[in-house]
């Protein structure tokens, strides 16, 4: 688990993140940089997408460029956080020669495609494998570092909500708070800083919610022309999935997007509860997550793409 004699060899990083990050990926980017820095490396950052506007507050934010922006800077090493597999990084794989990668993440559904992984599938989030670096090498917190890790374990959890927040995490959380960390502002920053034309698409989204399965079963879908007519985009569908989840009959949430450049592909999220596996309905269609949260893509129409997605939904139902 000792990141340091994996890395003493290399200069400058490259840190990336899965394509639409989340607070997660964000988060433990900046983390890791921060780290990486102190150890003496050069690090930058680069994502297929851009910053949610709602992480935009944080410090040191300016240090994220996206894949348009890189300057052909030379690197020897990258940093992958929060992905499962490679494909995830969407073009920023592009760079890639034979370089040297280092994967941090907690998804159960890890594929091990680095040359290294530090994979703890039992932490709220990337950012607390990230959080246990730091107490290993002994690397001291300051309030913006303290802020990363918190809004990742916070965001991660659903607000301290799912089945991956525990005693654990709530002792990372307190001894964060020590360092001067600001929930409610941070709260007000991620939670209730939307654009109108956010909640305008989730008003189209939630007319579509239905349920299948005797209500077992609840979906929502948003397509690309609810996107274009609310004038919002797909970072704004972040959470959207939670709302299927809260139906009180419903085992599994479903919200089932179309892609923005192929509307012949759709990104799926799912929520499970209980003992429904939302990562063996992902891993149906390649993709993968955790216990009770996962993602995958599908292609076809929606009509298609509906029909194998229950179908698959119907087997996980038959496995109990
Ligand atoms: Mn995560």
């Amino acid at each position: 688990m000792d990141i340091v004699k994996h890395i003493k060899n290399k200069k400058t990083f490259l840190i990336t993140t899965h394509v639409a990050p989340d607070g997660d990926a964000i988060c433990s980017e900046l983390a890791i940089s921060y780290l990486l820095e102190k150890l003496g490396k050069k690090v930058f950052i680069i994502n297929d997408n851009v910053v949610p506007d709602h992480y935009k507050f944080l410090n040191g934010i300016e240090k994220i460029k996206t894949f348009e922006e890189y300057k052909k800077e030379d690197f020897d090493a990258v940093v992958i956080v929060d992905c499962p597999t490679l494909e995830r990084i969407g073009r920023v794989k592009d760079l890639l020669k034979e370089h040297y990668i280092i994967n941090i993440d907690h998804h159960i559904s890890n594929e091990d495609f680095a040359d290294v992984s530090f994979v703890e599938p039992q932490a709220s989030s990337s950012a607390e494998v990230i959080y246990n670096m730091y107490k290993q090498l002994g690397i001291g917190f300051n309030k913006d570092i303290a802020t990363y890790i918190y809004i990742a374990m916070l965001t991660d959890t659903g607000s301290f909500n799912y089945s991956n927040t525990n005693g654990q995490t709530h002792n990372i959380v307190a001894e964060l708070l020590s360092f001067g960390i600001e929930p409610y502002d941070i709260s007000v920053k991620v939670y209730a800083s939307k654009r109108l034309c956010d909640i305008r698409l989730l008003g189209m989204v939630l007319e579509t919610l239905d349920v299948e399965f005797k209500g077992t079963l609840a979906y929502m879908i948003c397509t690309k022309e609810m996107i274009d007519k609310s004038g919002s985009d797909i970072s704004a569908t972040e959470n959207f999935v939670n709302y299927a989840r809260e139906v009180k009959t419903a085992k599994v949430g479903l919200f089932i997007r179309q892609n923005t450049d192929d509307t012949n592909i759709y990104k799926v999220s799912i929520r499970t509860k209980d003992d429904i596996s939302a990562t063996n309905i992902a891993n149906t269609f390649g993709g993968g997550g955790h216990i009770h949260a996962a993602g995958c893509t599908i292609k076809g129409s929606l009509k298609e793409v509906k029909k194998t997605l229950f179908k698959a939904v119907e087997k996980e139902f038959g496995r109990k």
